[in-house]
């Protein structure tokens, strides 16, 4: 039996006699959702459809090379829409829309304490893609948990250092 209470969780199984472990985790609910990860296969044809149908304003392209993206952003209220161009067939998006065509690609929530709420989902059997932080685009410290352990959308979590 799992039960949680805001920042432990009591795991107790009946062998003999009750055992209870609690585990001190200081994880907060995500603040918002940072940004929507959506695979094109055009960046600019892409930015043209948010610019010219919805309006909305590119503010910035950047290549992440570790993550063979191009990507553009645009700002709704507090969230982002990143859009990423794949640069290489066999990166991560390019075998996205080669598998799946384009589409949404990833979730990204904005977290507090990135370690500690990877502990966490590690902790309640969830898989990892990045058992710790990397850098990622606008400079966030980001880690992917696999789709298969969340109803087959790919997570993100970002977190925004302080300098
Ligand atoms: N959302 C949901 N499911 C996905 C997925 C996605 N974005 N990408 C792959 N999958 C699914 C595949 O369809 C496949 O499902 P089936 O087994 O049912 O066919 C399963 O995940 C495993 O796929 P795979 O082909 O064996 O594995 P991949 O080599 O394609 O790797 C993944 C998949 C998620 C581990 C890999 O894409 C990854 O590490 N992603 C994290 C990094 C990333 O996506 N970077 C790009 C964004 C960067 C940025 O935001 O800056």
């Amino acid at each position: 039996m799992i039960k949680k209470s805001e920042n432990m969780i009591f795991v107790s199984r009946q062998s003999g006699q009750n055992l209870i472990f609690a585990i001190n985790y200081s994880i907060m609910k995500p603040s918002h959702i940072e940004h929507i990860g959506i695979a094109v296969s055009d960046l600019q044809v892409a930015i043209d459809f948010y610019e010219k149908v919805l309006g909305l304003n590119c503010y910035k392209i950047e290549e992440v090379a570790d993550q063979k993206v191009r990507t553009a952003f645009f700002m709704v209220g507090d969230t982002k829409i990143e859009l990423l161009q794949s640069t290489d067939p066999e990166g991560p998006v390019g075998k996205f829309i080669e598998k799946r065509g384009e589409g949404i690609h990833h979730i990204a929530f904005a977290v507090k304490g990135i370690e500690d709420q990877l502990a966490h989902a590690v902790s309640m059997g969830v898989k990892l893609i990045d058992s710790a932080p990397r850098k990622g685009a606008e400079g966030l410290d980001i880690a992917f948990l696999h789709p298969k352990s969340a109803s087959g959308v790919l997570i993100e979590f970002c977190e925004k250092k302080e300098k």
